[in-house]
């Protein structure tokens, strides 16, 4: 049989997807089922004076309107899932509607539920609401400032948490050769998936079931949180992610309206659906990045880096969100360092409220900004002493020597060979030639430019223990379940909640190698608690690291109990027996053998099993890995600017990834491909512009640039493999690689075509606007 781990398998989701077989939770309709819009609050910081609900319930179909004194004493408020320790924390408890105060444009004020959803948006023009204005304040760094807009009055200055995990002596930074200081700020943006959230929850009122159909990544701690949000038990409440038309960090959260669709049908003993309006998803789900990052990197003028400083300022919206003061700031600060051997680093993080939605993970979450901030200082950093930006990387990067590598915030590097990946990314890019063309442009006075990235992520979140002692309220382990029917087809169960990913294709090719059998033979079911053990969810590229490290001890489990009934009917010992492509054999007996699916069959029949062996054949694992992987590479763009229009035209983009052992390289290309087009997205268009008094001015895809196909060249990606210590498939995640790595890829080409102006830095979104203006700014030095 055909190798199946390793092999270019088309993904198994995508004829059900392609032909209009999906089913999104806006397909799912319930007899009886009504239909449910929110009230936005349309200022970014205003005190509710009244709300009068009258009209709305005189509208003919509406069946009911919820305010805040209605349901927020029925309710718990949903808590944010990251409470940092050692940072004094001041989560904000968010109630499922605002009562006294809205603290950000967008906040939820009414929900109303009538017999469609025409009749609930008409609705929702006849709530009169009454509010005092009250002064905004959308920035960090101004929300810090004494006499801001004080946004929750028991958190002073406006400070969520000030996490500083490590300090650093001045001295090294007086004394040092070279010193390079920049800001930057990782401009705001919108994770925007395909499908916008929604929800569709329906009540027992004879037994207390309900049932929420939902856009998660994460069932499992949705059910946790929505069961203390509604007050009905774990064990009586199910989740289920239908098919999720993508994430991307955003579908992690816990949020309002999925709660609220809940307790309204509780309260209605009808089926409820709420689904969310695409400009209703700019201001109520979650956005992302908002970090002013001012680094300070030392170094001698040989290239040889000595220590790195950073603050954070984050800007966390009006509230924690569910990973809100982890993951994005958190991961960012053990990751500044990046893939270089620096050995002293501090980090200091404040997370701060404003009025505007809160941010939250997206995809790579701390992980893009802390390469951001590295990759770019370190190219100043080779200016400022005259060196070729790829020596000092040459210089730096950590050496393949040094695995397990344990860099200067205390986080352990699984494994890595960051040389390869750079030599391979080179001769790729045919770099020697690449720098020639820019000479011979430059002759003509066009501007080409060369940017690398040569990226360390973490991922594959992540033993549990880790996750404990930096505060996030649940377990990173994960469950896999492998069960066999008597036909020997097989049934896998994950813990994992993939939106997107091929997961259904990856997870039945690494069970179909165990077993030796077709992936037709194998399906694999995701999200839904109700037939699922617990588990964590699909983020932080885990779901294979960790999901499929559970598979794969499940399907060895599977494979155990097989040998040993087939050593029982064949009369020999479990360790006679080999299994290949798919038949159990007595080793150097050929003939003597049964099938994978005869052993299925006896296994579930259990008319003749070894003494003392319980019936059918299934296993799970529930495994909790040492650490987290660390997935690497090098990425090398290729820019030309125009001199007229400051236009950036992507030549050119090569991503060498290594991402530990790969299942399927079709599937592990096309998350890259994704990736690299949110992270381009960020440095050359996309942005969130929000006005003085709080209004999201970029709040529609007229305003918001979301990227294009068209906007790309064609993808030049290739992989080195070095496996994973840390998981049996030696896997390291892939999903949020493209993301993490290019935007200062971008970043750096552009400003290497930039830099006859002496230009050092522009902020992003790098848009012909800003560069054009950059350029009339500046002479040109050469
Ligand atoms: N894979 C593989 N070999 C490896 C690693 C991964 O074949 N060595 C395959 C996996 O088995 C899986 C895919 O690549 O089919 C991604 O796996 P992994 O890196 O484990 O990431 P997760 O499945 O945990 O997905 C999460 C990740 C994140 S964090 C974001 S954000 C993201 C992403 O995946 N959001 C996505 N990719 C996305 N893709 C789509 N289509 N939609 C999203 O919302």
């Amino acid at each position: 049989m055909a190798k199946l781990h390793g092999a270019r398998i088309k993904r198994q989701e995508d004829p059900r997807l392609i032909t209009g077989n999906g089913n999104f939770t806006d397909d799912i309709k319930l007899p009886g089922m009504v239909h449910a819009r929110v009230l936005r609050s349309p200022y970014a910081h205003a005190k509710i004076l009244s709300i009068d609900v009258t009209q709305a319930l005189e509208h003919p179909g509406v069946l009911a309107v919820y305010t805040g004194k209605d349901v927020n004493p029925e309710m718990q408020p949903v808590p944010t899932s990251w409470v940092v320790p050692g940072c004094n924390i001041k989560p904000k408890p968010r109630m499922p509607l605002a009562e006294e105060k809205v603290h950000y444009a967008g906040e939820g004020v009414a929900f109303v539920v009538a017999e469609d959803r025409y009749i609930a948006k008409d609705a929702l023009e006849k709530i009169k609401v009454e509010y005092e204005e009250l002064p905004a304040v959308t920035h960090q760094e101004d929300a810090l400032k004494e006499g801001a807009p004080i946004i929750h009055e028991d958190v002073e200055g406006n400070l969520a948490f000030d996490w500083q995990p490590a300090e650093i002596e001045d001295e090294i930074f007086e004394q040092a050769e070279v010193v390079v200081k920049q800001r930057f700020y990782e401009q705001r943006v919108v994770p925007n998936p395909m499908e916008t959230r929604g929800a569709v929850a329906q009540y027992n009122s004879g037994g207390g079931e309900m049932t929420i159909w939902c856009t998660s990544q994460n069932p499992h701690i949705h059910r946790m949180v929505y069961s203390e949000v509604l007050g009905i038990p774990e064990s009586k409440l199910r989740i289920v992610a239908p098919d999720v038309g993508g994430g991307f960090g955003a579908k992690i959260g816990v949020y309002t309206e999925e709660a609220l669709a809940g307790y309204a049908a509780k309260h209605l003993k009808r089926p409820v659906k709420w689904i969310e309006e695409r400009s209703e998803h700019f201001l109520a789900t979650n956005h992302a990045r908002d970090e002013v990052i001012e680094v300070e990197l030392a170094g001698n003028k040989d290239g040889t880096l000595t220590a790195l400083r950073v603050v954070n300022t984050a800007n966390m919206g009006a509230y924690l969100s569910t990973m809100g003061a982890g993951v994005p700031t958190i991961d960012f600060g053990l990751m500044i360092t990046g893939a270089y051997d620096i050995p002293k680093a501090a980090v200091r993080t404040y997370g701060v409220y404003t009025n505007t939605t809160p941010t939250d993970a997206y995809r790579g979450a701390g992980k893009p900004e802390a390469t951001f901030q590295i990759e770019r200082a370190i190219d100043l950093f080779a200016h400022e002493i005259g060196m070729d930006v790829l020596e000092i990387r040459r210089k730096n990067l950590v050496k393949k020597e040094a695995f397990p590598y344990t860099n200067a915030m205390g986080l352990n590097y699984d494994s890595g060979n960051y040389q390869l990946s750079l030599e391979k990314a080179l001769e790729m890019a045919n770099y020697e030639e690449l720098r020639e063309e820019q000479k011979r442009l430059a002759a003509e006075g066009r501007l080409m430019g060369i940017g690398f990235s040569t990226y360390v992520e973490l991922c594959g979140l992540g033993p549990s223990k880790v996750a404990g002692a930096i505060g996030f309220q649940g377990g990173l382990w994960e469950n896999s379940t492998v069960r066999v029917h008597p036909s020997g087809k097989v049934a896998v169960y994950t813990g994992a909640s993939p939106h997107g990913q091929g997961v259904k294709t990856t997870f039945a090719q690494v069970v179909g190698e165990k077993f030796g059998i077709p992936i037709e033979d194998i399906e694999v079911y995701s999200g839904d608690t109700g037939s699922i053990a617990m588990g964590w969810g699909t983020y932080g590229s885990r779901t294979t690291a960790v999901g499929g490290g559970a598979l794969a001890i499940a399907a060895d489990r599977v494979v155990d109990k097989a040998k040993k009934i087939a050593a029982h009917e064949l009369e020999t010992s479990p360790e006679d027996i080999e299994l290949k492509d798919g038949v159990f054999q007595v080793k150097g007996v050929p003939g003597r053998q049964r099938t994978f699916q005869e052993i299925a069959k006896s296994a579930n029949m259990a008319w003749d099993l070894p003494e003392g062996m319980e019936p059918a054949l299934e296993a799970q694992s529930f495994f909790d890995p040492e650490n987290f992987v660390y997935p690497f590479g090098t990425h090398i763009c290729v820019v030309e600017v125009d001199k007229d229009t400051g236009k950036v035209e992507l030549k050119r983009y090569i991503a060498v990834d290594d991402v530990g052992r790969v299942i399927n390289p079709t599937i592990v290309e096309g998350q890259v491909h994704g990736g690299l087009a949110q992270g381009i997205g960020q440095a050359l268009w996309e942005g969130t512009v929000y006005s003085e008094n709080g209004q999201l001015l970029s709040g529609t895809f007229m305003d918001y640039t979301m990227p294009q196909a068209d906007f790309f060249p064609e993808f030049e990606t290739a992989y080195t493999e070095t496996p994973s210590p840390v998981n049996p498939l030696g896997a390291k995640g892939v999903g949020e690689t493209g993301t993490t790595a290019s935007t200062p890829a971008v970043v750096n080409a552009v400003m290497d075509a930039l830099r006859s102006y002496g230009i050092k830095d522009l902020e992003m979104p790098l848009t012909p606007e800003k560069v054009w203006a950059a350029m009339q700014n500046r002479r040109e030095l050469v």
